[in-house]
């Protein structure tokens, strides 16, 4: 057995069942041994950003992680941004990145470069293998730190030879470290903290977000009367009809400032407290209120599923949430197609259990306003704001739950950066129906030129926001990588499109002319 057996194998045990992978020379035998041994299933992107995003979505909803395949430094840095918006989400992943074998890389050869500078930034764990005898146990080291509380990114940078020469075998798991214990007299003082009569918030992030957690904070809430609160942007939550509904901060600055002040507790619940997405002239970048106190009832490490379950019995909560979210799906649009027919065609025709990828921008907010009510799902967004996640996100969340509908709209700008993910959806024939918000334009850079304060920008700054001359051709695109797709031009023809993609299995695209 070599080093890439050994590894291969050690993952196997460990639990990894899906590789996505952008190879290259010095990986062959990495690809040689996901041949020969049973238990990985291969998937290549035909960009990193693809395999970085699709390891992304594969983790936010397996809980655990997908390997990449990634080139040496070059492959690895064009994975970047998704491994980017992978960390922001405490994705677990595993990076193998192939270098040059141990004595070639003296040579400076081409393709030699800092691979551990670019891996560094984005990962919690490290490790260069200097021996093949070395490999499997850095394996298994990795997929425990990837899994270790709360989730992140373990890259194992594979020197070719390391690869190729003999080794002992597969090595053991080893201890994953799991969510630390709050301590009770953290959830006294949180509890006694919402019983003294200030306006209080709770800002839950992480495991929270899913149903068990949203219907805590409801038991919470109605005994406190606390407001529940998420970030604009969450690895997943579980909403729609039957849900605890939380209050989303809203994206601009001052909408947030707007939104929370009021709040005299902050109570933090394995999230940070909210600042601003960007800095603007004159406006906060701080968004909790200057004389609330913030208050940590758990950290992203620690278990804040157990620990709102304590407070709940610390508040006297009752045993259910007094209010969940009754399903009312809007009436469909009809005319000219815009973002608000689309949002309310998604909404009324998304299944029971679909998961959405959700990088929509501008354009995308009507349909989260309309899926609040619809039926209930589980929603990713761009956690880290690097554009070009949701078309790859969706695709690994359609490897790891083969039996729900992933439904992702995007818009076209940022889909632009990802688009070969959609050969991916096709050839490994993943039941993803992808919605193009098709504004020919990036307009929330049109919002932020205005908002930053630039004035009178002419022909030359606007042509850098505008995406027309030439059009993009989304049905093109897709069917030019074996995804069957449709134009839809009114709210009608949309409609359609999209009721009876929901019926059809396997990949599919509309590109929404809005
Ligand atoms: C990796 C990366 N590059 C560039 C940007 C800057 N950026 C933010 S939004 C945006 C355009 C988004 O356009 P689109 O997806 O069409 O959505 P729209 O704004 O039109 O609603 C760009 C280029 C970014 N956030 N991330």
């Amino acid at each position: 057995m070599n080093g890439a057996e050994s590894l291969v194998q050690t993952f196997v045990k460990c639990g990894v069942e899906v590789c996505f992978s952008n190879p290259g020379t010095s990986e062959m035998h990495f690809v040689a041994a996901l041949d020969r041994i049973d238990g990985i299933r291969p998937v290549l992107g035909l960009f990193e950003g693809v395999v970085t995003g699709a390891a992304d979505g594969y983790g936010r909803m397996a809980g655990k992680p997908a390997a990449t395949l990634l080139h040496l430094g070059a492959g690895l840095g064009n994975g970047f941004a998704n491994l980017h918006n992978a960390r922001r989400a405490a994705t677990p992943i595993i990076n193998v990145v192939g270098e040059h074998a141990t004595y070639h890389r003296q040579y400076d050869a081409p393709l030699a470069s800092d691979i551990a500078s670019v891996a560094r930034p984005n990962s919690v764990w490290m490790e260069t293998p200097e021996e093949a005898t070395e490999v499997a146990a850095a394996g298994a080291r990795a997929y425990a730190a990837s899994m270790s509380a709360p989730g992140g990114i373990a890259t194992l940078i594979l020197p070719a030879d390391t690869a190729w020469l003999d080794a002992d075998g597969a090595a053991d798991p080893v201890e994953i470290a799991g969510f630390s214990e709050v301590d009770g007299s953290t959830i006294d003082k949180v509890a006694a903290a919402l019983k003294n009569g200030k306006k209080s918030a709770i800002l839950l992030r992480g495991r929270t977000l899913l149903a068990d957690g949203l219907e805590l904070a409801g038991r919470i809430q109605a005994a406190t009367g606390a407001r529940i609160l998420c970030d604009t942007f969450t690895p997943r939550m579980q909403r729609g009809a039957g849900r605890v509904k939380i209050e989303r901060i809203p994206y601009f600055a001052e909408q947030a400032v707007e939104h929370i002040a009021e709040v005299e507790q902050l109570i933090l619940c394995g999230s940070q407290n909210p600042v601003a997405f960007f800095a603007y002239p004159g406006k906060e970048s701080w968004l909790t209120p200057p004389d609330a106190e913030t208050l940590v009832l758990a950290r992203p490490e620690e278990d804040s599923l157990a620990a709102l379950e304590a407070l709940a019995e610390a508040v006297g909560a009752p045993a259910q949430a007094p209010e969940h979210v009754a399903l009312a799906k809007p009436d469909l649009g009809s005319g000219t197609l815009d973002a608000d027919g689309v949002g309310r065609a998604i909404a009324h025709f998304l299944p029971d259990g679909a998961v959405v990828s959700d990088e929509g921008a501008t354009a995308g907010l009507f349909t989260n306003i309309y899926t609040e009510t619809a039926a209930p799902h589980d929603h990713m967004t761009l956690t880290g704001g690097a554009i070009g996640q949701g078309l790859p996100l969706a695709a690994g969340a359609a490897l790891a739950c083969p039996d729900q509908k992933v439904v992702c709209f995007h818009g076209d700008g940022g889909a632009m950066y990802t688009l070969q993910a959609l050969w991916t959806m096709a050839r490994e024939k993943l039941d993803v129906v992808t919605v193009i918000l098709s504004n020919r334009s990036y307009a929330i850079l049109n919002i932020e030129l205005m908002r930053v304060g630039a004035e009178n920008p002419g022909p030359k700054a606007l042509s850098m926001l505008d995406l027309h001359n030439p059009e993009l051709n989304w049905t093109q695109l897709a069917n030019g990588m074996g995804v069957e797709a449709v134009r839809c031009e009114t709210a009608e023809e949309f409609n359609d499109a999209f009721e009876s993609s929901m019926s059809r299995k396997g990949p599919f695209l509309i590109e929404a002319m809005i």
